[in-house]
């Protein structure tokens, strides 16, 4: 078993905390609209990143940077409670270094695709939702192997290792209105993970 769900790791309380680390996040690293290598078509998906590293994707290419795409600030710490989650869960003896901040609204869709820009796949991939339950699809490591579907809740959190660290996935929709947290809607998932071998 290499994909770990933990229904609800974060109670409505925890959930709070961390919508308000994150508003110290955005204040610091706004959101920003990424594109398509080669054809600069935006994602649906807005995002912002924390840690030293972050994740950005424009008409050049996917990479991970230190700065902002935008403003050319760092990137700003990753909030405590999630570098506490991660030590608690991911079982490897490093911390993230990127903590990926995406934010769907109602007609967000993400294609199914591998992550496989990090320089290492040893450790996992570290997923918390937070807001709207969205409508999340596993497949195996090929793109023509069975899929399944489950749906991601508020507060849950699942760990993506061993095998699965490399399976195609994405989100098919999100289920508007199905949380309060958030005070506009919309769901927000956030990625810890190790970039850099270890
Ligand atoms: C999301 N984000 O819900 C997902 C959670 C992304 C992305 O897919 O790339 O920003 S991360 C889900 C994930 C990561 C690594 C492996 C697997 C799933 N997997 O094997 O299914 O916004
Ligand atoms: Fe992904």
């Amino acid at each position: 078993m290499t994909v770990q769900i933990l229904p609800e790791r974060f109670k409505t309380e925890d959930q709070r905390a961390l919508v308000a680390d994150l508003g110290a996040v955005l204040e610091r690293a706004p959101l920003f609209v990424p594109r398509m290598p080669r054809s600069g078509k935006p994602f649906s998906v807005r995002m912002t990143n924390c840690g030293p590293l972050g994740w950005v994707s424009d008409i050049d290419g996917y990479r991970y940077q230190p700065h902002h795409p935008e403003t050319g600030a760092p990137w700003p710490e990753i909030p405590q409670r999630l570098l506490d989650l991660w030590h608690e869960v991911a079982g490897v003896p490093v911390g993230p270094e990127a903590c990926l901040v995406n934010l769907y609204g109602p007609g967000t869709k993400l294609g199914l695709h591998q992550d496989r820009d990090e320089r290492t796949f040893e450790a996992p991939v570290v997923s918390v939702s937070l807001g709207d339950t969205a409508v999340f699809r596993i497949g195996g490591t090929t793109r023509k192997a069975a899929t399944r579907s489950m749906r991601l809740a508020s507060g849950d959190v699942i760990v993506f290792g061993g095998d699965d660290r490399l399976a195609y996935h994405g989100i098919d929709r999100i289920l508007s209105g199905s949380s309060s947290l958030l005070p506009e809607g919309g769901r927000i998932n956030l990625t810890l993970r190790r970039v850099t071998p270890f």
